[in-house]
């Protein structure tokens, strides 16, 4: 048991509203590939107020919230479970940090540098924890949107 190879771990992560405008779906897919992650499911949804105010939750105070949640359901959303060893942590580390003209400067290699705008316009998410990841993968892949989502369909 101690001495298997490394667990595998998922987390959950979404191209924005502005990710998709961009057309950078393609883009940011052959990197999740290219960087040894295997895209366990996806599918594209159009989320409402109430999908983020549960999804951001944790945010629902912060006076960024209102715009947040117009940012969000601005357009379709597009999600994964990606999996690898380490895939949370990876996963964050490959889309770099929050504000992404900031990104640009000091991580101009990470997809929100090349994907994102600005600190609300960041193209990407990914969960921050096996918590966040455990709890996100149900929310898109669970039950939770079934009653509430407008679906855009799966692929297989
Ligand atoms: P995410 O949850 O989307 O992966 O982003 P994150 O962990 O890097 O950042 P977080 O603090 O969780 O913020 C969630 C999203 O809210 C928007 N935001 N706007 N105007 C602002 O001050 C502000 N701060 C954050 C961003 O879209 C951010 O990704
Ligand atoms: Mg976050």
């Amino acid at each position: 048991l101690s001495h298997g190879s490394p667990e595998k771990e998922k987390t959950l992560a979404m191209i924005k509203p502005d990710g998709l405008f961009g057309n950078y779906t393609d883009e940011i897919k052959r990197v999740i590939l290219h960087s040894g992650f295997s895209i366990l499911k996806e599918m594209s949804i159009q989320l409402n107020e109430v999908n983020v105010r549960l999804f951001y939750a944790e945010h629902s105070k912060k006076s960024f919230f209102p715009s947040l949640v117009k940012y969000m359901t601005s357009g379709p959303v597009f999600v994964m479970i990606l999996e690898k060893v380490n895939a949370i942590a990876d996963w964050r580390a490959l889309i770099g940090p929050t504000d992404a003209s900031k990104a640009k400067v000091t991580h101009p290699d990470s997809i929100r540098a090349i994907c994102g705008l600005d600190l609300e316009r960041n193209c990407v998410h990914g969960s921050d924890s096996p918590q966040s990841a455990a709890r996100e993968i149900s929310f898109f892949f669970g039950d939770t949107l079934s009653s509430v989502g407008t679906w855009f369909g799966e692929p297989d």
